[in-house]
């Protein structure tokens, strides 16, 4: 079974809550990231609440560790159970993520290499690899891994062996949720749930693809 998490990168909160509901059933997770709180502010976080799924903050904290602390305690302050963070910064830096997460009874996902195509000019000749080892080493909940790159996901699914793999990609993005969903924990859908004519019936056709 693989969780469906939700990108809701929708900025007008009106409709963001509207999407998050209609599609709350059929959800795992809602992913809230730069463009809904930087729209709607920090409190968003408490509206959503009310659909009573968790909620992972998707900010890729990408700083030195006592300002990734206090980002980290922001967000755990703030009602989220999960915060994403890039892990180029080095040990200490994720570290820092990783504890704070820890200290509050959540989690923390490292990005491990990006879905977009550009990524590919630094992720790739090593660095994904010994970002997902890092990861590993911090105590990490697990990694996010392209979902426009299977084959990446294959290899750093070698190193994090059953830690958890989170895979944005898919979609609107180009990668294909039916083979993605059998390599990963969770896939996470943004444009193709909630720009659909129906969020509610695309989220659901998602995740009868995730019952793999
Ligand atoms: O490598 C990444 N790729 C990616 O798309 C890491 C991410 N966190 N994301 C996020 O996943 C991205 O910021 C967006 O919130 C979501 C994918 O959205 P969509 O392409 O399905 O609309």
């Amino acid at each position: 079974m693989t969780e469906l998490i939700l990108a809701l990168d929708v900025t007008v909160k009106k409709k963001a809550l509207a999407i998050a509901h209609e599609c709350a059933p059929h959800l795992d997770a809602i992913k809230v990231g730069y463009p809904l709180i930087l729209s709607c502010g920090l409190s968003v976080a408490q509206e959503l609440e009310a659909e009573d799924l968790p909620l992972i903050a998707d900010f890729k904290v990408a700083d030195i560790p006592n300002t990734n602390r206090l980002i980290a305690e922001q967000v755990f302050d703030a009602g989220f159970s999960s915060i994403i963070c890039h892990g180029f910064t080095g040990k200490d830096a994720v570290q820092a993520c990783v504890d704070t997460a820890s200290d509050y009874g959540g989690a923390c996902f490292v990005v491990a290499e990006m879905s977009h195509p550009g990524a590919t000019g630094f992720f790739h000749g090593g660095t994904a690899e010994k970002i997902a080892a890092l990861a590993m080493e911090c105590g990490a909940d697990g990694i996010i891994a392209p979902a426009t790159r299977p084959e990446r996901v294959k290899v750093l699914r070698g190193i994090v062996g059953s830690r958890k793999i989170l895979s944005p990609g898919v979609g609107a993005q180009g990668g294909d949720a039916d083979e993605v969903a059998r390599m990963v924990d969770g896939i996470i859908v943004g444009r193709a749930i909630y720009e659909a004519d129906n969020p509610g019936t695309a989220a659901e056709r998602f995740a009868r693809i995730c019952q793999v």
